[in-house]
């Protein structure tokens, strides 16, 4: 810590740090919102008493009292994540997972710590802690920002190729006649069967699905050059394709240089890579391609000199890798799979990153069970309709699987449910390193 920052933390004035949270649909960062809200809340409140619901926070605090509310919404235009109806439905009878979401908002809590010991006297530090949800599929249009068309295209017809559910579209595209017409009603066939592909992919478990906003629209009325697909050659129609795209990545750009997405200074990127283990081999390697190119955009030094400044190498500080829903398995594999997260990104070169496995809202706990004579770490929790349900799914491996563990396929996944968390949300929700990953993202600050 420099003297600057030093001196900060003595100051009455309220610091905000903006964390971006993303992930792709169905990853997680909704729960992990609720998780946090709800248990920073909580620590605020019960400071000092009982068992806290952030033990890991509570240790870094070595004693200090923080006082933690939801911040005043004031007059900013983004839609604010809304904590108190999510763990409403974390409280009810029987509890339920907050229901999916899809446009960005954000959570907001102002934050005030006492200062340690003998300066304890001195005004209390203030932060304004922002968490920003931002899909995962948005994210996945960054390596579009360094591609042109002609490439991009070639390469996406290539990957469609092995799968039957591109059938329908690579046949329209190769079966179009040399020199057709840039005729609309073509184009609107030709986006539309796209469209259906890649939904029809990511049904099955594929993650490096681009455009992503074809997948996840941005909210309001689509714009006319939103409509395109990939196609090589140089006729009429491809050039079209070629402006409509190029239009796209200039809103995207615009979009990352607005308010709100442009002042992002950490990151916490979301992985489902439990459910990618399950689904198989060609959806986890996808999924692995989709992290790692993201990493990479992200780790590029000053890689499109029109980005924004939290996109560049001095706007993200620290990147927290996350393999989501890691209460599916036992302690000894959830550090596997937090090894696993870390092997497959590239280091970003100029941010402190650290790869974790969480359970946000942790459903289960860890016991032995023994398995044709033989003990084997598991866990059990409550499925609806089933009861208490034990579960092993298998061995996480901790580095890029190769022939030897697709061999044993990664078992079912059971949808666990939440515990019921008190009425009124008094208590705090159960979690694994959720923790630990908050304090690395606010080391440097608390
Ligand atoms: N067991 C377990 N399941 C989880 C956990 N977090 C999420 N899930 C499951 O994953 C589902 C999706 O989680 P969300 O938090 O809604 O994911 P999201 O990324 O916000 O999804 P979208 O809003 O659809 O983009 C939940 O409904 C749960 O079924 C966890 O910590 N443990
Ligand atoms: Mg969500």
């Amino acid at each position: 810590m420099d003297l600057f920052e030093a001196a900060r933390g003595f100051i009455p004035v309220r610091r905000r740090v903006r964390v971006g949270v993303t992930g792709l649909r169905r990853a997680g960062k909704t729960s992990l919102l609720t998780s946090l809200a709800v248990n920073l809340l909580a620590m605020g409140r019960d400071a000092g008493r009982g068992v806290p619901a952030l033990p890991a926070l509570s240790e870094r605090l070595a004693g200090r009292r923080m006082r933690v509310v939801l911040s005043p919404s004031g007059a900013e235009s983004m839609p604010r994540f809304d904590a108190v109806a999510k763990s409403a439905s974390l409280a009810a009878d029987p509890p339920g997972w907050p229901a999916p979401t899809d446009a960005v908002s954000l959570l907001a809590l102002d934050i005030d710590i006492d200062q340690p010991g003998l300066l304890s006297a001195l005004p209390a530090q203030k932060l304004r802690l922002e968490f920003f949800d931002y899909p995962g599929e948005w994210l996945l249009d960054l390596p579009l920002l360094g591609t042109g068309f002609g490439e991009w295209s070639q390469a996406m017809l290539r990957r469609l190729q092995p799968f039957s559910e591109a059938r329908d579209f690579l046949a329209f595209v190769h079966g179009l006649p040399v020199g057709v017409a840039a005729d609309e009603a073509l184009v609107e066939t030709g986006h539309r069967l796209y469209v259906a592909c890649l939904r029809a992919l990511q049904a099955n478990g594929l993650s490096l699905l681009q455009p992503g906003r074809f997948l996840m629209p941005a909210p309001g009325p689509s714009a006319p050059w939103a409509a395109f697909f990939p196609i090589t050659g140089e006729g009429r129609l491809a050039r079209l394709m070629q402006d409509r795209f190029d239009a796209y990545v200039g809103a995207v750009k615009a979009e990352l240089a607005s308010p709100g997405f442009a002042d992002v200074d950490r990151l916490i990127v979301i992985a489902d890579l439990l459910t990618a283990l399950h689904a198989g081999r060609a959806a986890f390697d996808d999924a692995a391609s989709a992290l790692s190119q993201v990493a990479a955009a992200l780790s590029q030094r000053k890689p499109w000199p029109l980005l924004p400044a939290w996109l560049q190498p001095w706007g993200i500080g620290r990147i927290a890798f996350v393999a989501s829903k890691s209460d599916h398995v036992a302690s000894r594999q959830r550090a596997n799979l937090a090894a696993l997260m870390a092997t497959l990104i590239d280091a970003p070169s100029h941010a402190a990153w650290r790869a974790f496995s969480v359970a946000s809202i942790a459903c289960t706990e860890d016991f032995v069970w023994t398995l044709d004579g033989r003990p084997v770490s598991a866990v059990r929790g409550h499925v609806a309709g089933n009861g208490l349900v034990r579960s092993y799914p298998g061995e996480v491996p901790d580095r890029t699987p190769d022939a030897s563990d697709w061999a044993h396929p990664f078992l079912s996944l059971p949808d666990f449910t939440p515990k019921r968390l008190d009425r009124g949300g008094r208590v705090a929700i159960p979690q694994m390193e959720l923790d630990r990953m908050l304090v690395f993202l606010l080391e440097d600050m608390l």
